[in-house]
């Protein structure tokens, strides 16, 4: 098949889910063409079967806001047209679900299928946002498939829009064969190496937006660090990390609390830690808390959206009302003062990781939704 493939390209779960199934899909022989105004971060060295088509944006006076979302259309339709796409799959629904319509009227009906995958924000905020509502509505309803990351946001997104269109459920997946623990020494294996390092590594992972809570991680590490000694990694950005900083200072966390900024590459930072945090206020399935997972790192978080589904209570990670900071604390404790307990709750979210979650078990999902569309199977 010929997939066309619409995302956001920077640090985001979206563009990580986008990227990585297109990653797949070329090496299953599938020609799969990214268009972007720029090339996805994860989306690395030569492939065959892979393209890259940007989208040029010429600026003009007249436009105080250039139309980025026009041009896309316009490329869309030239590459439905010249590479002869069977698919566009947009990833997240604004704007790339609407350009893909768009792209559709363009060439004509018959020529392209669309499936749209809904991530979580472009639901619960954006799309329900009045500014968007009645947009997003319009183009889950055009697309010839609909896909949500779990099962909260498939039922969230039936009781935000009254839409008859059936949204079916296809997980977020990981490649657990890459994502493993540190050789010999991390995850669930190492516990060994984590009874005899002084510090424990507490990792969070975000855009850094409001609806990560970000200062509740810091709260949750001040309260564990007066307890094990440990540091905590702050990886990526977004406008509230200038909160997020002031807290550390304001605590005295300075010397055990590291800003990374947004980072491509991941795993050596998960290799090391020994719990991932994830306090969110949404999170319709909770990415970067999978890889986490996939490498051995049992999770604690809130208990919201679909992170439930990813993250077994009690048994791969703990859960706890939005802005509990003191009972993730107490998780947390439960998880580094206790080996036992540490060495099952790693081995659980390495093992739910790859018997739930694995690329190999989720991508042939997608596989069929295209070849149903298209009325091969
Ligand atoms: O967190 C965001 O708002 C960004 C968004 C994205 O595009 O990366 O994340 C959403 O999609 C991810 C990939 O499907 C999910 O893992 C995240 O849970 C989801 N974020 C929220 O629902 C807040």
């Amino acid at each position: 098949m010929k997939v066309g493939i619409l995302c956001y390209p920077s640090h985001g779960g979206s563009g990580v889910v986008a990227t990585e199934l297109g990653k797949y899909l070329a090496g299953r022989g599938h020609q799969v063409h990214f268009i972007n105004y720029q090339q996805p971060f994860r989306l690395r060295g030569f492939n065959p079967r892979i393209y890259y088509h940007e989208v040029e944006l010429s600026p003009y006076p007249l436009f105080k806001y250039p139309p980025y979302t026009l041009a896309l259309v316009n490329k869309v339709a030239a590459v439905i047209r010249e590479a002869g796409l069977d698919i566009i799959h947009a990833h997240y629904a604004i704007p790339h679900s609407l350009c893909a319509y768009l792209a559709r009227e363009l060439v004509g009906r018959d020529r392209v299928k669309i499936i749209t995958t809904l991530h979580g924000t472009d639901i619960t905020l954006v799309g329900s946002d009045p500014s968007f509502r009645e947009i997003t509505t319009f183009s889950i309803q055009e697309s010839d498939a609909v896909t949500a990351v779990s099962r909260s946001l498939a039922e969230e997104t039936s009781r935000i829009f009254s839409i008859d269109t059936r949204v079916e459920v296809i997980y977020n997946f990981v490649d657990t064969k890459l994502y493993t623990p540190k050789p010999g020494a991390g995850g669930a294996a190492g516990e060994g190496r984590r009874q005899a390092q002084r510090e424990r590594v507490l990792l969070h992972i975000s855009n850094f937006r409001p609806v990560k809570r970000v200062q509740d991680v810091i709260r949750v590490f001040a309260r564990v660090q007066a307890e094990v000694p440990a540091r905590l990694v702050m990886v990526g950005d977004g406008i509230e990390h200038f909160g997020a900083a002031q807290l550390v200072r304001e605590l005295g966390l300075k010397e055990k609390v590291s800003f990374l900024g947004n980072q491509d590459d991941v795993l050596p930072l998960l290799r090391e830690a020994d719990l991932f945090l994830l306090p969110s206020e949404k999170e319709s399935f909770g990415l970067a808390a999978l890889e986490a997972m996939a490498c051995g790192l049992p999770v604690v978080a809130s208990r919201v959206g679909g992170v439930p589904e990813v993250v077994e209570e009690g048994v791969s990670g703990y859960l706890y009302p939005v802005g509990d900071v003191a009972g993730m604390a107490a998780g947390c404790l439960a998880l580094l003062q206790e080996g036992e307990r540490y060495r099952r709750f790693s081995l659980a979210a390495r093992e739910g990781a790859v018997e739930r979650f694995d690329s190999g078990k989720i991508i042939p999902e997608y596989e069929r939704l295209y070849a149903s569309v298209i009325g091969k199977i």
